[in-house]
């Protein structure tokens, strides 16, 4: 949470905390304002200080309504015209105002905190003008980790529109009809991943929600590649598995939610149903092992243990495999698809009370497709909330 900030500043040593960056891409930016802009601004917080705002004057008045930032100031107050005209270049001289700025604010023995993803031309300009510059990873990343009720209840609300999009989703395949070569037929044309995709992206929208780094939609032994996403063209079958992994974001609100479902239009083969079975247990078997306190490896752990005792293979410790369960448990959801914490053989650090992260184990077999079941929860001190309330059912 944002109040976490603060110990954690202390904790890593910083004295600042300083970030420069847009807030469309930069989830950190949008996180510590709740200010949306598509040019870089900046963010100036002392330890034990309110943080300030400076925008660009075009920008401020907005800034200044919609941030949860109450100092917000013009860059027109720091002499920005003067800094930019007498630079060499424009972009230079922006970078020398933002060291301007920052050496008025904060002096140059401040310890500053930036963020990793900090721009590398900035820092170099900082640190010549004699300010002390110190990326550190997990600081604001950390404080995300944990959600407030507020971005609970709006990752629940998105989750529950996921839903309903997916079951009407898993309607349309149900409900197909089966053509030559087991192509799947909805109105005797040949039911596309392309066409599944769209129904998804369409009824999102109406909802508020929008498909922004694509959805995976994939089938047959292609879907034994977890990260295949599926092409347009693809023609969904009978008898096979699809795996529809659903990741949409809210437009407005901005944060992720993430469910997996795996299902067969018809019959599925035995070998595949065993991999059904096991994946389900091993959710199971994850689920019953993690709780705020738990780390993330143990619960990783659980999972390959369920997998490797049913004789599938897994890559903990290191082995290459391309059949079974190729990659980590879970991670984290936010303002940010893919966030902090992850869950999976490197994560050694106990997860916290009020994280919410994914847990969908695998399995993989590229002469049958895949099987994944993926849900999204929130960690509690006894266990966790499932935010995820759709059933999991493989033949439909
Ligand atoms: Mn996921």
């Amino acid at each position: 949470m944002r109040e976490d900030l603060e110990h954690i500043l202390a904790e890593k040593g910083a004295e600042a905390l300083l970030l420069y960056s847009d807030s469309y891409k930069d989830a950190n930016m949008y996180y510590l304002t709740e200010f949306l802009a598509p040019d870089p601004f900046v963010f100036l917080k002392k330890v034990d200080e309110e943080p300030i705002l400076v925008v660009s004057q075009m920008e401020c008045p907005r800034a200044q309504k919609q941030s949860i930032i109450k100092d917000v100031r013009s860059y027109f107050d720091y002499n920005y015209l003067t800094a930019v005209k007498s630079a060499k270049e424009p972009q230079l001289g922006a970078i020398q105002f933002l060291s301007d700025l920052t050496k008025k604010e904060l002096g140059t023995r401040t310890k500053i905190c930036v963020p990793p993803n900090f721009p590398v031309i900035v820092a170099d300009v900082m640190r010549s003008e004699g300010l002390t510059i110190q990326p550190m990873f997990g600081v604001v990343e950390k404080a995300r980790e944990t959600k407030d009720n507020a971005e609970v209840k709006t990752i629940k609300e998105i989750q529950r529109i996921n839903e309903t999009v997916a079951s009407e989703a898993i309607n349309l395949i149900a409900n197909s009809d089966v053509g030559s070569n087991k192509t799947l037929l909805s109105n005797g044309e040949p039911l596309t991943v392309g066409k599944v995709k769209s129904f998804f992206g369409h009824k999102l929208l109406e909802q508020g929600c929008l498909v922004e780094e694509d959805i995976i939609v994939a089938c047959g032994p292609r879907s034994s590649d977890p990260h295949y996403v599926g092409e347009s063209e693809d023609k969904l079958k009978a008898d096979q598995p699809i795996i529809l992994d659903i990741y949409p974001r809210s437009l407005q609100k901005r944060y992720w939610t993430d469910m997996t479902r795996t299902v067969v239009k018809g019959k599925s083969s035995n070998k595949l149903k065993k991999m059904f079975d096991t994946v389900s247990e091993a959710k199971n078997a994850s689920l019953d092992s993690i709780q705020a306190g738990a780390v993330g490896s143990q619960v990783y752990d659980v999972c390959c243990d369920v997998l490797e005792k049913k004789g599938y293979q897994t890559t903990r410790s290191g082995k290459k495999v391309t059949v079974g369960m190729t990659h980590s448990l879970g991670h984290g959801v936010g303002l940010q698809i893919h966030e902090s914490p992850r869950i999976g053989e490197l994560s050694s650090v106990p997860l916290g009370e009020h994280v919410i992260v994914t847990v969908e184990p695998g399995l993989y077999d590229p002469t049958v497709g895949g099987v994944r079941l993926e849900d999204i929860i929130e960690l509690t001190k006894s266990g966790y909330s499932n935010l995820t309330k759709m059933e999991t059912q493989l033949e439909i």
